[in-house]
């Protein structure tokens, strides 16, 4: 994983509004003439309004980035390498319809319907620090729910210790796939307490609309006080297990990512600080941050590490 600048220049910036407007009518021009333009997008579809509460507790008081910044410089390797990459190709994506599949540890397991998954779940709007493991950080308006609401659903037994996800693998959809570049499908692993935490989420949305395909939808994870490779993308399996689960980014290179991915300004990258970083979209010459331990949320998660060697549990 490289830094890079993004190619987003400060006069291509569109309120989120203006860009989603400009494309549902595009699309709908396109697809069946101006009589379409009035009719109400379906479920899922990117860019479709949701309806969410703001969550002010968990919410951080900085200001958000732009939708582009958010969209338009990701990570997200089954769509290219670039940071462009994945707003550029991840339209290939086919979101709905979309299924979970449950197993493992749990009473509860099968291959569900994700709309039926999110009928009746309440959704939130919770603005959260970003940050990557490459020292670039962003502030995003998220739009999802508790990971903990689903995850009870399926009554976990209690030998349940760890969740593992894993993103689609359909190198059909996601060309990135076709090459080596990581072992695909790409899977992560939280701890069952971790995964059980009020801030952990699943993202379905982002300033207030349905995730753009290159930001992780339909479902993706957010984990907001590790660094951002934790937060897997187009989710199609949660599996409970008595086991550690291995993750795309240790399998690559363990001795430089962890299971734990915490946070940390005090333990730097072997290749690289971890004390400071680029908030994307700041001017160039603007000073870097410094980085907060746990990235800002050590009131509330620090708890979980007590008594634990943070250098060695990278
Ligand atoms: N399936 C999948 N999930 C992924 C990645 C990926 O390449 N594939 N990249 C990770 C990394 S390294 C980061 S920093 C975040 C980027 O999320 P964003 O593009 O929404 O900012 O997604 C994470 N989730
Ligand atoms: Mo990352």
């Amino acid at each position: 994983m490289s830094v890079r600048v993004p190619r987003i220049a400060p006069s291509e910036i569109t309120p989120p509004e203006v860009y989603f407007n400009r494309r549902t009518l595009l699309a709908g021009a396109l697809a069946a003439g101006a009589s379409s333009l009035l009719r109400a997008e379906p479920a899922g579809a990117p860019g479709a309004t949701l309806n969410y509460t703001r969550n002010a507790r968990y919410s951080v008081s900085e200001q958000p980035n732009k939708f582009e910044e958010i969209a338009g410089y990701n990570n997200f390797y089954e769509f290219g390498t670039d940071k462009e990459s994945p707003s550029e190709n991840a339209h290939t994506l086919k979101t709905r319809p979309w299924t979970v599949t449950v197993q493992g540890e749990a009473e509860v397991r099968g291959t569900f319907d994700l709309d039926d998954l999110l009928k009746n779940q309440p959704l939130e709007e919770r603005i959260y620090r970003f940050r990557c493991v490459e020292a670039w950080s962003l502030v995003v308006p998220w739009v999802g729910f508790p990971l903990s609401d689903l995850l009870a659903r399926f009554k976990p037994t209690a030998r349940a210790k760890y969740v593992e996800f894993t993103t689609l693998y359909d190198p059909h959809q996601m060309p990135g796939q076709r090459s080596p570049i990581l072992n695909w499908p790409y899977v992560e692993g939280l701890r069952m307490d971790e995964a059980m935490h009020p801030l952990t989420l699943l993202v379905v949305g982002l300033y207030g609309r349905v995730l753009p395909n290159q930001d992780g939808a339909p479902l993706r994870l957010i984990v907001p006080w590790k660094y951002g490779f934790k937060s897997v993308k187009s989710i199609v399996k949660i599996g409970f297990s008595t086991y550690q689960p291995r993750n795309t980014w240790n399998i690559a290179a363990p001795n430089e990512y962890g299971f734990y991915a915490n946070v940390n300004p005090q333990v730097d990258h072997p290749r690289w600080s971890q004390a400071s970083e680029r908030r994307i979209g700041a001017p160039f010459f603007a000073a870097r941050r410094p980085t907060l331990m746990f990235n800002g949320y050590a009131e509330q998660v620090a708890s979980l590490y007590q008594g634990m060697d943070l250098r060695r549990n990278f």
